[in-house]
């Protein structure tokens, strides 16, 4: 099952700015900072609070270019909530379950995520327009 928000992912046309934002809006500090060629983004985690399944983020994200997915959604709909992950405790063996409930799968195995965690993303269409993410956590974070 889930065990806990994760994170809240956050489009945004420019990091250092909304970085510093929530810095100075919330009082929230930068956890880790990572380019991720394969998701097509550049992103920040702020961490929000630990809890007793983890800790919990504010995930900033710029897209590298027009054509990713964050890119894609900025121009469509513009800066905004893009995307919630969730704990679990096993990201593979969520996808095996959440899979055999038709909720297409946008990953058929687990990729590599901000700050060493496996994730898996489910199709927004059918998590009622909610951009979904599986994260297992490292048990070595970077
Ligand atoms: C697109 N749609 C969304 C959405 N993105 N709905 C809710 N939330 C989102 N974030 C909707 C569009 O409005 C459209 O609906 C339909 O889905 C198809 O969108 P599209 O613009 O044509 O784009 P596609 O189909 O090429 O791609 C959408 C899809 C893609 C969700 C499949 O973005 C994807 O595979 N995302 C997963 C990977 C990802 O997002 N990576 C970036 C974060 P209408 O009704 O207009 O047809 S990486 C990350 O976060 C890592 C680093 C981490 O957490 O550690």
């Amino acid at each position: 099952g889930l065990t806990r928000i994760d994170h809240v992912g956050i489009a945004c046309h420019d990091l250092e700015d909304k970085i510093a934002f929530y810095e100075s809006t919330f009082g929230l500090v930068v956890a880790s900072r990572e380019v991720n060629e394969a998701q097509g983004v550049k992103e920040a985690m702020l961490h929000v609070a630990d809890g007793p399944s983890g800790s919990s983020y504010v995930q900033l994200l710029e897209p590298l270019g027009p054509d990713t997915p964050v890119g894609k959604f900025l121009a469509k709909r513009g800066e905004g909530v893009h995307h919630v992950g969730y704990g679990v405790d096993d990201v593979a063996a969520a996808l095996e379950a959440i899979g055999a409930k038709h909720v297409r799968l946008l990953d058929e195995r687990p990729r590599h995520g901000s700050m060493g965690a496996s994730i898996a993303f489910l199709h927004p269409k059918d998590v009622g327009g909610v951009l979904t993410e599986l994260v297992q956590a490292s048990e070595d974070p970077l």
